[in-house]
């Protein structure tokens, strides 16, 4: 387990803007047969999660920066650490009564990302990882999956929702790519529980592009700490700036590198 003073702070928050996710979501559920729908409902979860945790890492560590998905940056007297915050990861699946979200969670230190945490209110899945400390579920250690080959392995992915176009296209030439060499593939709705999911070894690589910063840096830190490999999809470190991704286990990651380069 991971007894760090930063890691008990990022802890303390998320579980905090969970409870509050896991009241909203009950009432989600009833809010689908209504004539209004839960849309704004949620977009109100979604805030209130983000100023809880905005509130909680303020307090705990004055004067850090944040990068939040509604709130924007903020810039912190201490420049050289900066949160990445998504308070509702997984929004659509939240807003359709699906309980597969997370809160994600990462600390930028001089502009290396040094933990993580990944939390599902809906099923108590917590995802943490501090750089040279390991990766954790649920107070267990986390290894990414040992197969081989991709034929053999669980690969999971993000489809660009209706609007983005420009990415329906490239976005079919890939799955075609990868249903011709990958034994399973799913698209799970919530890129940080994709992650989390390499991370402990259940998938076994994972690809999405159009991802924001915030979606994916927690995971960026669980999947490296649990032993994998994670880069933009042209192989290089630039995933958050090129909202590109690529994760998996040291041989699957080569070969869905190798399978959407050929794309
Ligand atoms: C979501 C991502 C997911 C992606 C969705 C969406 P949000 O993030 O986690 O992987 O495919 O389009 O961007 O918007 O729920 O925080």
């Amino acid at each position: 387990m991971i007894r760090s003073a930063l890691m008990n702070v990022m802890t303390a928050a998320a579980l905090k803007a969970g409870r509050g996710l896991k009241r909203d979501f009950g009432e989600v559920e009833n809010l689908q047969v209504s004539v209004k729908g839960p849309g704004d409902f949620v977009s109100a979860a979604d805030k209130r999660a983000e100023q809880t945790l905005f509130e909680e890492l303020s307090r705990a560590r004055p004067g850090y920066g944040f990068l939040m998905e509604e709130g924007g940056a903020v810039e912190g007297s201490d420049k050289s650490h900066t949160w990445h915050i998504d308070p509702l990861d997984g929004t659509s699946n939240f807003l359709h009564g699906i309980p597969i979200f997370a809160i994600s969670l990462a600390l930028e230190r001089e502009g290396r990302l040094v933990a993580g945490l990944v939390y599902n209110p809906a099923s108590d899945d917590v995802f943490i990882a501090e750089k040279g400390q390991g990766a954790y579920h649920n107070n267990r250690r986390m290894r990414v999956s040992a197969r081989k080959t991709l034929a053999e392995s669980m690969v999971a992915c993000g489809i660009p929702p209706l609007g983005r176009s420009g990415d329906h296209e490239r976005f079919k030439i890939e799955l075609a790519a990868a249903m011709a060499k990958v034994g399973n593939i799913r698209r799970l709705g919530a890129a940080a529980l994709d992650l989390a999911l390499v991370a402990s070894g259940r998938c076994d690589g994972y690809w999405e592009r159009g991802i924001k910063a915030w979606d994916i840096a927690a995971g960026v830190v669980l999947v490296r700490e649990s032993g994998g490999f994670v880069t933009d999809l042209d192989g290089g470190a630039d995933m958050l700036a090129k909202g590109a991704i690529c994760a998996g286990n040291e041989a699957i990651h080569r070969q869905l590198l190798e399978v959407m380069r050929k794309a």
